[in-house]
């Protein structure tokens, strides 16, 4: 997979330099670069940004810099367009099975728009040479797309083949299956006044898969009742409706 990432800050990105990612660029299993949008101006200042159109506050990034840096940026193959992922807000909630889908790609463009956001017109623009996809980690508001392209792109390649170890630890983790993750423990069993639930130290595995069920149901309607709703009943099985 290639990703490009274009900010005003590039140094934001610099933790995609480090760990998991790191590594897999180390190992050309994802080619990650990261652009910076003033290269793309042609005005002595650099300006990236102007005022609103209609009034209000703050500024809204200009339409040109941003259009020649997502031309030079994108590569389309065998005529697939690649995707371009707009953090915002505004966009379609990001999730794993949307990290899923999006680590199939030949290319992810990421657009980390500043102030209050990127003209329109760009976003339109961008659906002939793109797939536009605008996306928002969650319902709050950051001050530019940085922080969440740092939180994308890690979910994304770590999905990519070879980038985790043991492929086995992608299956047993939260939202793999919709539901979230059972609690997990570790020596010494006794700790402090708090000691290691029994069934986890009795041998007993068809036992310790039932109760890590029960627990993953308990847990999700506690924390995330939204997700149990969604989550299929008619794909429960047997073993799942005895945890229940
Ligand atoms: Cl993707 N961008 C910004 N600026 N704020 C956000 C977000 C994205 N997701 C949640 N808040």
């Amino acid at each position: 997979m290639r990703i490009d990432v274009v900010s005003i800050f590039p140094e934001y990105l610099a933790p995609l330099e480090l760990s998991l990612i790191g590594k897999a660029r180390q190992d050309g299993l994802l080619e990650l670069n990261v652009h910076d949008l003033r290269t793309f101006t042609t005005d002595k200042h650099r300006t990236v940004d102007d005022t609103p159109y209609g009034g209000g506050a703050g500024m809204v990034m200009k339409p040109e810099p941003w259009a020649q840096a997502l031309e030079s940026v994108a590569k389309p193959s065998e005529g697939a367009k690649p995707v371009l992922i707009v953090p915002s807000p505004a966009g379609e909630r990001f999730n794993q099975a949307l990290a899923y889908e999006l680590a199939e790609e030949e290319q992810l463009v990421f657009a980390c728009g500043r102030y209050e956001g990127i003209d329109e017109r760009v976003i339109e623009w961008a659906q002939e040479h793109f797939t536009v996809r605008p996306m928002s980690l969650g319902d709050y508001v950051l001050n530019g797309g940085e922080v969440a392209v740092l939180a994308m792109v890690e979910a994304i390649g770590r999905l990519l083949p070879g980038v985790v170890g043991n492929p086995e630890s992608l299956v047993e983790e939260s939202h793999s299956d919709g539901l979230l993750e059972y609690p997990v423990y570790t020596k010494p069993s006794a700790w402090r006044d708090y000691d290691v639930p029994a069934v986890l130290l009795s041998g007993n595995h068809g036992k310790i898969a039932q109760w890590r069920r029960h627990e993953q149901f308990r847990r999700t309607s506690e924390r995330r009742p939204d997700l149990l709703a969604e989550f299929d009943a008619g794909s429960l099985s047997r073993a799942d409706r005895n945890a229940l």
